[in-house]
């Protein structure tokens, strides 16, 4: 053990897995916030959002892109982009945007939304998709979009290879559909899998990236795709109270994001990998290592563990006070995720909390 375990409030060592969303801005993000040129983004005119979006568009292979507030905003706005009221979007039933966004789309635009299986390892199956696509028939909403997630979030955090975004693309073509990508995560998706992310997004209408996990930045996402698609985005951010002033402030941090805290996120991918073997070790814990591929790890607490009061819930508590955050996602079931900011040591310490929590009592 490479730290000693607090469970006082003073001196308490925090080693936050929560999410990749509690990364703090590095120095030279801050930096780069304190100097960046700035102009009302309404208008077009900031030279630092309309840098970044430049960058964007190229290194996902589109021909524009467009920045917004949050990675929910970015879903929302191309799902208004792509889809009328009424019209229905395939996707699965572990996605981000039908499990987390409060189902925006059909709140906000009337989109109806077909759920299908998520495999475990975040794909749609190809038989399944082709299922779900309506014929032309006055009962049936209008299929009108396909919705794939890249990583997976709730599947493991697992990338969605070339091969198969390529075979996805070429079912959506064939039945004249579009095809969106949450890519929050697509830079540990490429990453993992030795690829540019622009090789996962050639047959893609529309990808949303986030620069706020991983990446490190305090805000921020990007939608990708052609001019005339993101001119329909611009529309739809607007009325969502997406259009941002002086937004080269944060915009600033996403350029530094994307400049230079890509090729660490291997860094995440390794400690990811250290902790499910550790997690996977401690009795009582069960993870499926072999699903690990980016710096996603969820964590099963066997039910013998738990007492029947104990839910996953007290479990992250019980660790909170030792200075360990991981996030219940079910009632035997927490999510641990790697970023920048968590060492090995942390992954250590953690480790120690969480087999002490465990299984010393
Ligand atoms: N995910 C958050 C939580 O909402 C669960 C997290 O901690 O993982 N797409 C994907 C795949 C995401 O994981 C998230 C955030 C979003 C979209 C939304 O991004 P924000 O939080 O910027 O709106």
């Amino acid at each position: 053990m490479t730290k000693e375990i607090r469970n006082t409030q003073e001196n308490m060592i925090t080693v936050d897995l929560r999410s990749d969303t509690v990364t703090q801005p590095t120095p030279e993000m801050r930096k780069a916030m304190a100097e960046a040129e700035v102009g009302d983004d309404v208008f077009g005119e900031d030279p630092t959002v309309n840098r970044l979006q430049e960058m964007a568009a190229k290194i996902t292979g589109k021909e524009a892109a467009l920045f917004t507030a949050s990675g929910t905003m970015a879903n929302l706005s191309c799902l208004l982009a792509h889809c009328g009221r009424g019209d229905e979007m395939i996707l699965g039933d572990q996605s981000h945007i039908f499990y987390y966004e409060q189902g925006g789309s059909a709140a906000v635009g009337g989109i109806h939304p077909r759920p299908i299986p998520n495999q475990p390892d975040g794909k749609l199956a190809l038989e399944d998709v082709e299922a779900a696509i309506r014929p032309d028939n006055v009962h049936f909403p209008r299929s009108r979009l396909i919705v794939l997630e890249n990583t997976h979030n709730r599947c493991y955090g697992m990338p969605l290879d070339a091969a198969y975004m390529a075979a996805i693309g070429e079912l959506a073509q064939h039945y004249n559909l579009k095809l969106h990508v949450d890519g929050a995560r697509i830079f540990n998706a490429a990453l993992s899998l030795g690829v540019e992310a622009s090789e996962l997004l050639q047959q893609v209408d529309s990808v949303s990236f986030c620069l706020s996990k991983g990446l490190a930045a305090p805000l921020g996402s990007l939608i990708c795709g052609s001019a005339d698609f993101i001119n329909r985005a611009h529309r739809a951010r607007k009325v969502l109270g997406g259009g941002m002033r002086q937004a080269g402030v944060v915009a600033a941090a996403g350029i530094v994001a994307l400049n230079e805290m890509i090729p660490r996120l291997a860094e995440d991918h390794a400690n990811a990998q250290i902790l499910a073997r550790g997690l996977a070790g401690i009795k009582g814990i069960k993870v499926e290592s072999d699903r690990v591929k980016t710096n996603i790890v969820y964590l099963k607490i066997a039910h013998d563990k738990l007492s029947e009061k104990k839910s996953a819930i007290d479990f992250a508590d019980e660790l909170q006070v030792r200075g360990v955050k991981i996030l219940p996602t079910g009632p035997y079931q927490l999510r641990a995720v790697t970023h920048y900011g968590i060492s090995t040591d942390d992954i250590d310490y953690a480790l120690n909390v969480t087999d002490m929590v465990l299984n010393s009592h």
